[in-house]
């Protein structure tokens, strides 16, 4: 019997902009909620062109940049929307005070997590309602948004190929909503996924540098084509909490690649605590700090959820599964 080929290691398995084919664009199913699951099954992933409004996009843009120039990370001499960034400043962030998953520090972190139009966005008429065609029951948005600020910083690396299941737990029919802020082309590190893989359910672990320190075992029987995209502001990508994704190597080292990733699932099914608390690790008072309006604050504390504790076994390295 001959011994099964190693998972691939997903971290060097180089990926450029050349190996990748287009996103597949759903936006003319979205009136089409059955053909709009079909896809969405069989795939693993929704891409929409312009799903959100541009300006709506942009007003968190402008909002969060804002908090990053505060903290002198952007290079004052270029238009504050193209998010420039002042390699000097961003050098001298020690690498025990940066947030690799983020790309920036741990304070600066907290600053971009107190943008209240951050907390907004999330809970646009157009998510809801993609959301609501593709869960079953009640849609609940976990409040615990992830902003990538991604910078030229020494000590990062293009997110590792993952799922989010082990990071995220709860539910397996979670959906992650990925949507740059801000026009993002491949060059900037998008992000890309791997179709199908979804099928395969939770995939043990193997140790990746990168966001999530964590990544998924790619077999010879995944499908060997990423899809991704140049994106630009309004554009959305969903996927699901097994399918395998990706960010790709930010070639342009001059520019902040910002983008938000949120979740949403079923208030019928389980989530993990700590998908109620804030990213930056403060609490929500500190997040709300200066907000004008308290619509979207803690306001999963009137929904009706079965709350999980954290299994640190899901993140642990253990079997190989090819
Ligand atoms: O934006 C990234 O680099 C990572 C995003 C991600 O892993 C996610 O959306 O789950």
């Amino acid at each position: 019997m001959t011994n099964p080929p190693p998972p691939h290691d997903s971290d060097s398995d180089a990926l450029g902009p050349a190996d990748l084919d287009d996103l597949v664009d759903s936006t003319d199913l979205l009136d089409d909620p059955r053909a709009l699951r079909a896809r969405a099954d069989a795939d693993g992933y929704l891409f929409f062109r312009a799903l959100l409004p541009r300006e709506a996009v942009l007003e968190v843009r402008r909002d969060i940049l804002a908090a990053v120039a505060a903290d002198g990370w952007l290079d004052d001499a270029a238009p504050l929307e193209q998010g420039r960034l002042d390699h000097r400043a961003i050098d001298t962030i020690p690498d025990d005070e940066l947030r690799d998953d983020i790309g920036v520090s741990e304070q600066g972190y907290v600053h971009i997590q107190q943008v209240e139009s951050l907390h907004r966005l999330p809970h646009h008429p157009a998510l809801l309602s993609l959301y609501d065609d593709l869960i079953d029951g009640s849609v609940f948005v976990h409040p615990r948004h992830i902003v990538r600020a991604m910078t030229s910083h020494r000590g990062l690396s293009p997110t590792p190929a993952h799922q989010d299941f082990p990071l995220v737990q709860g539910t397996g029919a979670t959906w992650t909503c990925w949507a740059p802020l801000g026009d993002c082309p491949r060059s900037l590190g998008s992000l890309a996924v791997l179709p199908g893989t979804h099928r395969r359910g939770y995939r043990p672990v193997i140790e990746a540098p990168g966001a999530g320190h964590i990544g998924a075992q790619l077999c010879d029987d995944d499908l060997p084509r990423w899809h991704g995209a140049d994106f630009a502001a309004g554009d959305v990508l969903t996927f699901n909490a097994y399918t395998v994704h990706r960010s790709l190597p930010a070639l342009d080292r001059d520019h902040l690649r910002l983008s938000m990733d949120v979740r949403y699932q079923s208030t019928d099914d389980p989530i993990e605590a700590r998908a109620l608390t804030n990213h930056a690790d403060v609490d929500w008072a500190t997040v709300y700090q200066g907000w004008g309006d308290t619509t979207f604050q803690r306001y999963w504390l009137d929904a009706d959820l079965t709350i999980e504790p954290w299994d640190d076994a899901l993140i642990q390295p253990s079997r190989r599964i090819c």
